[in-house]
């Protein structure tokens, strides 16, 4: 059989890949051609992304990507809930800003004023943060409102991005998910949460699903690297659906944990479960290929390591973050946790220092060095992945032995064995590129080479390797998680 070759641009809010993805019949083989820094850069005030270098960086994927033969297609996925906003001619009115800038303090109250909290649950099926793309747009609504006035149209990033490549001015179902302004169930804008918040309607466009093909590469950025045309399709745009397309699993009933920036544990649903118990957990709906639900929980993640490793650089000690893992591995357990989700770890800053006063103010012992930070980092997240664990089985009525993780962050050993240890289930890691993966495979589908998402993830599964983590220690963890859970998670 003749082999295909795709290429998957894969932005995470760390960092961005661009992987040809080459498809025997078989296999799936990654190559991977250019991988890039996504640093935010602070402006005036205001975090932005460095949305002109990104897109610079899939032109140097592009380019790249020449010496492979011939590609048929380009799929993007990013990070969820940003966008930018374009003006009548099609043109880029604002820099996209950064979900972590301070703009959006205080609008979700706001937005409560307008709309019902509990009815806007209902409609969303979203869990309440900040960062959604809903309480952007309030905020730019009352900071900029010249801005979103001249707005003709909202893409989210990889929307966005594909605008760029294309033209085409379209919105994905799985990253629309992530905004909360859809509604979960008719998986359209909510003309109600849009009309109450007196947002712009006419900036959102029409929602197409993942895997289908937008268009092709407009001609001048043919011309301009000297490339033939290729189909840009719309895979899950939303990185953790790309991933969740390639956990390699035939279950129906699964636990997947997705370890990047953030991690996000949850399950595969036919439906939303929208009800009162998901939403005193605030679990959140978003919406997945094949006209899946990922019910999931949004948890900080390794931001908190990536955070302290640069508060480090700017001290002048550079870690990677394979020593950062190893000297926390190295260390052994430290008697203190930190609930990772707490308001004050989400804005950029020094990260150790506020693990340390959290330490503190909870009569625990204070973490002393870089590897007890990043031990008592990891400690925590493990303690915050078995509670979500729980709430999503209180949820699903399900029990779930594994637990499925894919990701950056699975190159931390010691992070998959804690997972494992505290949550009291095996642990199967792998692939780290998921997403890429997911982005490739769900191409291939869209060009008609694999069958389906059932197919695509035995492929995945025949193509990679996984690394199985026994839980230990459950009786000594159980007791410390009990604790924990009182007097830290509650
Ligand atoms: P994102 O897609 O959100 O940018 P990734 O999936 O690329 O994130 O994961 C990045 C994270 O993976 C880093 O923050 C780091 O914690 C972890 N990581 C990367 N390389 C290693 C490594 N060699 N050892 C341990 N952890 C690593
Ligand atoms: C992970 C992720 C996550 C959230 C966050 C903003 O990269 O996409 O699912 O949406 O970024």
């Amino acid at each position: 059989e003749k082999s295909i070759n795709v290429l998957a641009l894969d932005f995470g809010a760390s960092s961005g890949r661009a992987i040809i993805g080459n498809f025997d019949g078989k296999k799936i083989r990654l190559k991977e051609i250019h991988r890039f820094a996504n640093e935010p850069v602070n402006l005036l005030g205001t975090m932005y992304w460095d949305i002109l270098r990104l897109f610079h960086d899939i032109k140097v994927g592009l380019v790249k990507s020449k010496q492979y033969g011939d590609i048929k297609s380009i799929g993007i996925d990013t990070w969820g809930v940003d966008f930018g906003l374009l003006d009548e001619n099609g043109k880029l009115l604002d820099n996209p800003v950064h979900y972590r800038d301070a703009r959006t303090k205080g609008m979700m109250d706001k937005a409560f004023d307008k709309i019902d909290k509990e009815v806007f649950y209902q409609i969303t099926g979203n869990q309440f943060m900040e960062i959604n793309t809903v309480f952007q747009l309030m905020a730019l609504k009352q900071y900029r409102p010249e801005i979103l006035n001249r707005a003709e149209t909202m893409l989210l990033i990889p929307d966005l991005l594909n605008y760029f490549l294309s033209g085409k001015k379209v919105t994905e179902y799985t990253i629309a998910s992530t905004t909360q302004l859809l509604d979960a169930v008719d998986k359209k804008w909510s003309s109600e949460i849009i009309e109450n918040l007196n947002l712009p309607k006419k900036i959102f466009t029409e929602i197409v699903k993942p895997g289908v093909k937008i268009g092709t590469l407009k001609q001048d950025i043919c011309d301009e690297l000297g490339l033939n045309k290729m189909d840009v399709i719309a895979v899950a745009g939303h990185d953790t659906q790309s991933a969740m397309v390639a956990v390699p699993t035939q279950e129906d009933d699964f636990i997947f944990l997705s370890c990047g920036t953030w991690s996000l544990l949850g399950t595969e649903l036919d439906k939303p479960i929208i009800n009162e118990k998901s939403q005193q957990f605030n679990i959140t709906n978003e919406g997945g290929v094949n006209n899946k639900t990922s019910f999931l929980k949004n948890i900080i993640g390794l931001w908190l390591i990536q955070e302290s490793r640069r508060q480090w650089i700017r001290e002048g000690k550079e870690y990677s973050f394979g020593e950062l893992e190893q000297m926390a591995l190295n260390v052994g357990d430290v008697n203190a946790f930190i609930d990772t989700d707490d308001e004050e770890f989400i804005p950029a800053g020094n990260i150790p220092q506020k693990i340390k006063n959290y330490c503190e103010h909870t009569g625990q012992y204070v973490p002393k060095d870089e590897a007890e930070i990043v031990r008592v980092i990891d400690q925590s997240l493990a303690m915050k992945y078995r509670f979500a664990l729980e709430q999503i089985e209180q949820c699903t009525g399900k029990k779930y032995t594994s637990i499925n993780m894919i990701g950056g962050g699975i190159q931390s050993k010691l992070l998959c064995q804690l997972t494992a240890d505290i949550c009291g289930r095996k642990v199967i890691a792998g692939p780290v590129e998921a997403t890429v993966m997911g982005n490739i495979a769900l191409q291939l589908v869209s060009l008609g080479v694999i069958t389906d998402l059932k197919q695509a993830r035995q492929i995945i599964a025949n193509s990679e390797n996984v690394t199985v983590y026994e839980p230990r220690n459950c009786e000594k963890w159980e007791r410390i998680y009990k604790k924990v859970k009182e007097q830290i998670l509650c």
